[in-house]
């Protein structure tokens, strides 16, 4: 048994949520927060048997995009320089997807 953790665009998180509960998949969507930007995005907990990982990590990558997206001021943190330092042009890629698959020892529901 696996727990797929995985942070999708919130531009994506609708069309990937309806893709694997379509499938029969059993997900948790929590609405977070990227560390380096600041902006919202999905962050998907799925619990899946081993076999079905690969096809959950599929329908992932099909739905998740990636993007340009311009570094705000706010994101200075994370290159540690002042506002002031960072280029006004600078900008990152944002996805597809990051995905983590944790192994667990199992599920229960009460
Ligand atoms: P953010 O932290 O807002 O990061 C958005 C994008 O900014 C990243 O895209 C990456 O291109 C860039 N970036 C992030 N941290 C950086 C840094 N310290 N220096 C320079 N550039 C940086 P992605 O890599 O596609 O990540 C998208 C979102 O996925 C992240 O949003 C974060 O919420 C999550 N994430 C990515 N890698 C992670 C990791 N190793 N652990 C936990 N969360 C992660």
């Amino acid at each position: 048994m696996k727990l797929v953790i995985a942070i999708v665009n919130n531009e994506d998180g609708a069309v990937v949520s309806s893709a694997l509960t379509k499938e029969g998949f059993f997900i948790t969507k929590l609405i977070t927060t990227g560390g380096f930007l600041m902006t919202g995005n999905n962050t998907f907990l799925i619990g899946a048997e081993d076999e079905a990982v690969p096809r959950v990590k599929e329908i992932i990558r099909t739905y998740s995009n990636t993007r340009k997206h311009a570094v705000p001021s706010t994101a200075t943190f994370g290159v540690g320089l002042r506002p002031d330092e960072l280029p006004t042009d600078a900008e990152v890629t944002v996805g597809g997807a990051t995905v983590f698959v944790l192994s667990i020892d199992g599920m229960e529901k009460y």
